[in-house]
């Protein structure tokens, strides 16, 4: 099957990376059989008194893939999955796998906006949603988001408890299809974004499993593994890095867990003799100061691994001591590369930089504004390109034209440097965008829907400093008149259905903008008048 709206790897390229044995020519499903041929009666996925062996998760995405296909679900069709931590997200997901049917991973925090574009611009047939989730209503949702996206036919739930979609049973004889090419698309997955409108990130078979793979021997996972899966499941690092498929790689147990907080998650790492867990910046002081108290709590822990956003090396020296495991940080992007500490790096590595691609092959440039590349040592904007970063976003070629060079390097956005040791540090960020303790805002989508007010004349998102999440949002707002009050605006922005931690965290009014030289606004002056304000506060 061909996708008009991808961007592949040259030949020469993609030929390199099946000589060196990074792509195997294996589709997600055929790796899947040969997990449950190899592990079949280890405990695969725990979620509360449920547990799964492999078999018994094989044989309910198989179940499902035939529902599916009894629906009319064909190879290539996209289906929006916005699942909470549940089995019934890698029920799905595998069977769509199997299908060759190509999942669109929301978050459970997206709603009518983000869930209504991804509909649309994936063309997608269906939508896999839980009823209810966290106070939230999605059969609303899937209610409104029906009218606007004419391709889709069919709007499926979960049963009680997340443990299945309620799907008609299909038909004994409904036969499945072949199963997908392990060059073809496998999946969407979403991109932080920086522009008005997200970004979905076209990932083969091949390309993702390079990367699972290497990322369970890198992390050292075995089949005694057991991770907790306490950060949103579809999101590229609980998905793989190494996350659930990682440890699925290795024959190992995923514990789903329905929030991060210590609360919920340490009740389960102790029950289930958790080894390795994923975490957030914000989380860490959270789980240090709680692992204070309940001593013992963590003994099973082997490794805590830290990404995401921004991991203030005083902090990081903390949690290298303070969880009894050991500490390990992780710069990756749910476009590709994806950096990790190694667990043989000596500890200053390990606390003061977001170590080394996962890849003999990922090739890094750091570069100046005239993409040349810097000093040895110097800060520059970070390019890359390997065998697991996509060449192009799914059907966006303008936008392609700027977040890729001409030969094939993406523009991370990042500001790095590199150490003489050869790891990377991130400095910054050159792309306009919030890093909300990991949560990405794209600040032109925002200003965009702060626009549609009467009362507002211009708007510009920055970041604010926050000591708990690292940033938070705050909208500069020039008003019209009427003149809106701060409290008028947030109502506004969250009334246009937006994911509730894209909503500015704070409101400023100003009579202009600051400007740079070329005219523009000037978001570095904006950024320092608001943390010179917050500081003055304090
Ligand atoms: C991960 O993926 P995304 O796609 O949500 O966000 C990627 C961006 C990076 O370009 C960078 O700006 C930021 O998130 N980031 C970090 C970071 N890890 C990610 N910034 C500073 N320090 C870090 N350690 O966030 C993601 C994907 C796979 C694994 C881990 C994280």
């Amino acid at each position: 099957m061909t996708f008009a709206n991808r961007t592949p790897w040259p030949d020469a390229f993609a030929a390199a990376y099946r000589q060196k044995g990074y792509w195997l020519g294996q589709s997600f499903a055929q790796w899947f059989d040969e997990r449950v041929a190899r592990h079949g009666e280890r405990i695969a996925l725990v979620q509360g008194d449920l547990r799964w062996s492999y078999r018994t998760f094989a044989a309910e995405a198989e179940r499902t893939a035939r529902a599916l296909t009894a629906c009319g679900i064909v190879p290539g069709d996209r289906v929006v999955v916005q699942l909470p931590n549940c089995v019934a997200f890698f029920a799905v997901t595998f069977a769509l796998f199997r299908i060759g049917a190509l999942p669109v991973f929301a978050l459970p925090a997206h709603r009518r906006r983000e869930i209504g574009y991804f509909c649309q611009h994936a063309g997608a047939v269906a939508y896999v949603a839980a009823e209810q989730h966290d106070g939230f209503d999605y059969r609303a949702l899937a209610t409104e988001i029906r009218a606007d996206a004419p391709t889709l036919r069919h709007v499926l739930f979960t049963a009680p408890g997340n443990t299945s979609v309620a799907l008609p049973d299909a038909m004994p004889d409904v036969a499945l299809p072949p199963g997908p090419g392990a060059h073809e698309i496998a999946f969407l997955q979403l991109s932080g974004g920086s522009t008005g409108t997200p970004k979905l990130i076209p990932r083969t078979h091949d390309d993702y499993l390079y990367s699972v793979r290497e990322s369970a021997r890198i992390c050292g996972l075995t089949e005694r593994s057991v991770y907790l899966a306490a950060l949103p499941a579809a999101h590229n690092y609980a998905l793989s890095s190494p996350g659930s498929l990682g440890v699925f790689d290795a024959g190992g147990t995923v514990v789903l867990s329905d929030g991060a907080s210590p609360d919920t998650a340490f009740p389960m790492i102790e029950r289930e003799r958790v080894t390795v867990a994923a975490l957030v910046p914000p989380l860490v002081p959270v789980w240090l100061a709680a692992a204070g108290q309940r001593r013992g709590a963590l003994a099973s822990l082997e490794l805590v691994q830290v990404g995401g956003a921004r991991f203030d090396p005083a902090l990081a020296a903390r949690a290298a001591d303070g969880f009894g495991a050991q500490l390990q940080q992780v710069f990756g992007m749910a476009e590709g590369l994806v950096n990790y500490t190694r667990l043989d790096d000596p500890r200053d590595v390990v606390i003061a930089t977001q170590g080394h691609p996962i890849s003999p092959d990922d090739e890094i440039r750091i570069v100046d504004d005239d993409d040349r590349p810097v000093e040895p040592g110097a800060v520059g904007h970070l390019l890359t390109r390997g065998p697991y970063t996509i060449r192009g976003y799914y059907d966006a070629a303008a936008h392609n034209a700027r977040a890729f060079t001409a030969d094939g390097f993406y523009r991370t956005g990042d500001r790095v440097r590199l150490t003489a040791g050869g790891q990377l540090v991130v400095e910054g960020r050159a792309k306009d965008q919030i890093n909300r303790g990991g949560e990405k805002i794209p600040a032109e989508e925002i200003e965009h829907l702060l626009l549609a007010h009467p009362g507002v004349v211009d708007a510009a998102l920055v970041a604010m400093p926050d000591p708990y999440l690292g940033e938070r949002s705050c909208a500069y707002v020039i008003r019209g008149a009427p003149a809106p009050a701060a409290a008028d605006l947030v109502r506004f922005v969250r009334g246009q259905g937006v994911a509730a931690y894209k909503v500015p965290d704070r409101i400023e009014f100003v009579d202009a903008f600051p400007k740079t030289p070329v005219g523009k606004i000037d978001k570095r002056a904006l950024r320092q008048h608001i943390a010179d304000r917050l500081a003055a506060a304090a």
